[in-house]
């Protein structure tokens, strides 16, 4: 990348507010600046875009295609600037014209298209492909309304739509030429042995490119986002004969199709139009890695060795039928070969065991949508089936259903899990079987996420210290930070101290902003971010701080350490628990914030709308981590890393990444509790589980009953009362059993916090550790070990 000086950079803006905004610099909004910036900053990314581009051509690379319906990219304004080192110089730029940096950056919606961690994961992953200058493209869906906007109502969550593509989004390319015709439904006929599928629907493709740019610069890759156009505008024919409706039926599914990401993160709705989406990115996808791989080379059995396919979890599992599909019924290949180039093409990641998260399709939608295609399953596990003289219950169709797992597990190359412990569950229990029958073919890579978003560009303050104390380059060498240790001195605990307070000071007005509610920065920072589910026991959390807040007004004049206690995240429409645990929260932060007896001692706050930008301001002011799913259920987390990276510590259960990051923060500057997996499975099989631990416990009965009084919601007493008798009778994710090391473990953090000196050294050690968890150590695994690709010079 040439480097931009600051004239040119502020010519480029000026040029950009006047020729293609069209204002007056006079006369222009922040958005209107926001736009012209973005403008200039893309201009510096095309060039490297295109160089990239070029060297892949040149050097015949192989390419990575990573599907995935999900890629929370959040804002792209910021994240460019810091990889292009342009950030400080273009504050001075807009400063010139007094316009703070800040309010453009803030202007930009969040691209939130994804749910959580897999979808950010694989904007981590875009991130760290082109900081490795790995020839890739991440593939997925133009959602016109990404995850819905939370707030709450009386403390019950809302959602309202997200309309990030009201306004123009500077960052895409619309490519009109790179259009796919998409079919579904219809019939098959065989003519001389060779399927003919004839659809009776069909939706338009049309790409939207935006370059994602790796650290420094020096290369980019694209994001190419699929959105649905009407094949034909409508059925004239049809209008003129009086039937309005269907005339205009191609241009209601095209409008449908890519309209709205399905909140849902658990629960496999089993609906036709997630169905539709789902082949839609893949076909789409399949055909255009197709039609290019056929732009370079003409024999198809070429493929394995120039195209590796990532499928996200199985959202993408059609992938192997339908580059069967194409490679037989389009392209004329046996069905033999084809199999067999699918099976090295693709690779499966799986990002959790939750038996209601893994996908099933009805045999019945599945022939009806993509009749095609149900013929090729069948082939497919009838192959499977002969080949590894399986069970029933490991038939890719089995009870009338198409088992999206099974089916990806047994086309793919290479099947991994997302953390150690993770792979050992898959090879131990969901997958044990199939493992048995493909040996070998499960792997692990341990998940991680992009320290220059995370790091870098979400805390300035601590990036100084870092710099200052080991020098530049740890931003792309992660491991660097290790180095930190050799440094140790009380200088450097209190300059990472003295960023840690900024950032919290930082926060503290952003929620007196928002909220009006008054934050002690020396309070020690607690916090619980991510999707709420029973699983991740937000209500652990809850009723830990119920019991605190009690203790504290038993004896206010104890010598308590001051808490701030932070949730945030949003409930699937549909969770009824998980709604109600929000609710709680809520009700108790109104009680607890206005409880004189307990000032400064405890705070709750629960701001809307958690998000990626969210995130980058919370995480840096974090000084406690809360990683407290019941051991074995959480795949790996990645928020956990982010923590750690920003020298919060963490109390938390073995589970996941947790173990890992316990490894390499070391066991003494990690507070651990709970149950491991194997005691979990135990403690399952004992009937009476949670009611003999409530009865072991005085404090969690105390909590409970206040609950069941309605301490917290005096004007409807029995609100509560359902999650208090789920946690008697039904505590299918163990709070009850390991509530009480919990409140032990909390008990240890607030020693150690309040002793400064043991603190910072265990931050120091935590930072120091944390080099594993960047996302480049993850891509080099994938590489390596998935896609057996080389980085281009
Ligand atoms: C599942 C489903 C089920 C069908 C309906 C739509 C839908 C949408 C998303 C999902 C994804 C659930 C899986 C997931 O997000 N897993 C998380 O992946 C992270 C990245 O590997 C990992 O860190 C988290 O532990 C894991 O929960």
């Amino acid at each position: 990348m040439t480097p931009i000086g600051a004239d040119d950079l502020e010519a480029a803006i000026l040029r950009h507010l006047v020729y293609t905004i069209g204002k007056d610099k006079d006369h222009a909004s922040t958005h209107d600046w926001r736009m012209a910036a973005s403008y200039a900053v893309r201009d510096a990314v095309v060039d490297s875009w295109f160089a990239a581009t070029r060297q892949t051509y040149e050097q015949k690379g192989k390419r990575v295609y990573y599907l995935s319906m999900e890629f929370l990219m959040g804002r792209l304004l910021d994240d460019a600037l810091v990889n292009l080192g342009l950030h400080d110089k273009i504050k001075d730029v807009l400063a010139r014209h007094g316009i703070a940096l800040d309010d453009v950056i803030g202007d930009e919606p969040d691209a939130a298209l994804g749910n959580g961690g897999l979808g950010r994961l694989a904007a981590c992953f875009l991130d760290s492909m082109a900081t490795l200058r790995c020839p890739g493209m991440g593939y997925g869906i133009r959602y016109e309304h990404g995850l819905f906007r939370q707030r709450f109502e009386g403390g019950r969550q809302v959602e309202t739509p997200e309309d990030w593509l009201t306004q123009p989004h500077p960052w895409e390319f619309e490519r009109p030429e790179a259009n796919y015709t998409v079919p579904f439904k219809g019939w098959v006929e065989t003519v001389d042995g060779r399927a003919i599928w004839h659809p009776s629907e069909s939706v338009l493709a049309r790409a939207y490119d935006t370059p994602v740019v790796g650290w420094q610069g020096t290369w980019a890759n694209t994001l190419r986002l699929w959105a649905a156009h009407p094949t034909e505008l409508f059925d004239l024919e049809r209008f003129n004969a009086g039937d309005h409706t269907a005339a205009a039926a191609p241009e209601a599914l095209a409008r449908t199709l890519s309209r709205v990401l399905y909140p849902e993160d658990t629960t496999d709705s089993g609906k036709e139009l997630r169905l539709k989406q789902e082949f839609f990115l893949t076909s789409a996808t399949l055909q255009d890695m197709l039609r290019r791989f056929l732009s370079e080379y003409d024999d198809l059995a070429l493929l394995p060795e120039k195209v590796a396919i990532q499928m996200n979890d199985t959202h993408p599992a059609l992938a192997g039928p339908e580059l069967i599909r194409l490679l037989v019924d389009e392209h004329g290949l046996d069905w033999s070969d084809a199999r067999k180039i699918a099976g090295q093409c693709l690779n499966y990641t799986n990002h959790t065991l939750l038996p209601e998260a893994l996908e099933r399709w009805s045999t019945w939608l599945m022939g009806r949508v993509l009749p095609r295609h149900m013929q090729i399953i069948e082939r497919i596990d009838a192959e499977h089936v002969a080949a590894t003289k399986c069970p029933e219950h490991l038939r890719i169709v089995w009870h009338d259903q198409v088992h999206m797992g099974t089916l990806a597990f047994v086309m793919a190359r290479h099947v991994n899990g997302v953390s150690a412990l993770h792979t050992d569950l898959m090879k131990d229990t969901v997958f044990a079987e199939l493992n048995a029958a493909y040996p070998g073919r499960i792997l692990n890579q341990t998940n991680g996420v992009t320290p220059r978003r995370w790091l870098r560009l979400s805390n300035p303050g601590l990036s100084a210290v870092i710099t200052d104390t080991i020098e530049a380059g740890w931003e792309n060498d992660l491991g660097r930070l290790s180095e930190l240790v050799r440094h140790e001195s009380d200088a450097l605990h209190a300059a990472i101290r003295a960023a840690k307070r900024a950032n919290k000071e930082a926060f503290a007005a952003w929620v007196q902003a928002e909220m009006g509610v008054t934050l002690n920065p020396d309070a020690m920072f607690d916090v619980q971010v991510k999707r709420i589910h029973e699983y991740k026991r937000q209500l652990m959390n809850v009723l830990e701080t119920i019991a605190r807040w009690a203790a504290i007004r038993r004896d206010p004049g104890a010598d308590w350490v001051p808490r701030v206690k932070v949730f945030g995240g949003k409930a699937a429409p549909g969770y009824a628990t998980a709604k109600q645990v929000i609710r709680l929260v809520n009700d108790v932060a109104r009680v607890v914030n206005a409880d004189p007896v307990v000032g400064d001692r405890l705070k709750v706050v629960y701001p809307p709308n958690y998000n990626v930008s969210m995130a980058q301001r919370l995480i840096p002011a974090a000084d406690l981590s809360e990683q407290i799913s019941t051991a074995g259920k959480e795949a790996s987390g990645t928020g956990n890393m982010k923590f750690t990276m920003n020298g919060a510590l963490t109390i938390g259960t073995l589970d996941g990444a947790n173990v890992e990051i316990r490894e390499h923060v070391g066991a003494e500057n990690f507070f651990l509790f709970g149950m491991t997996a194997e005691e979990v499975q135990a403690c399952y099989r004992k009937p009476d589980h949670a009611r003999a631990a409530i009865l072991q416990s005085q404090v969690l009965q105390d909590v409970l009953q206040m609950l069941a009084e309605g301490r917290f919601s005096p004007e409807e007493p029995t609100r509560y009362h359902g999650l208090v008798d789920m946690t008697w009778n039904h505590d299918s994710f163990l709070v009850a059993s390991d509530f009480d090391a919990y409140m032990a473990a909390q008990a240890e953090v607030d020693a150690a916090y309040a002793d400064t000196a043991r603190w910072d050294a265990m931050v120091l050690q935590n930072i120091a550790g944390s080099g594993y968890f960047s996302s480049d150590r993850t891509i080099r695994g994938y590489m390596d070990e998935v896609w057996h690709t080389k980085a281009l010079g």
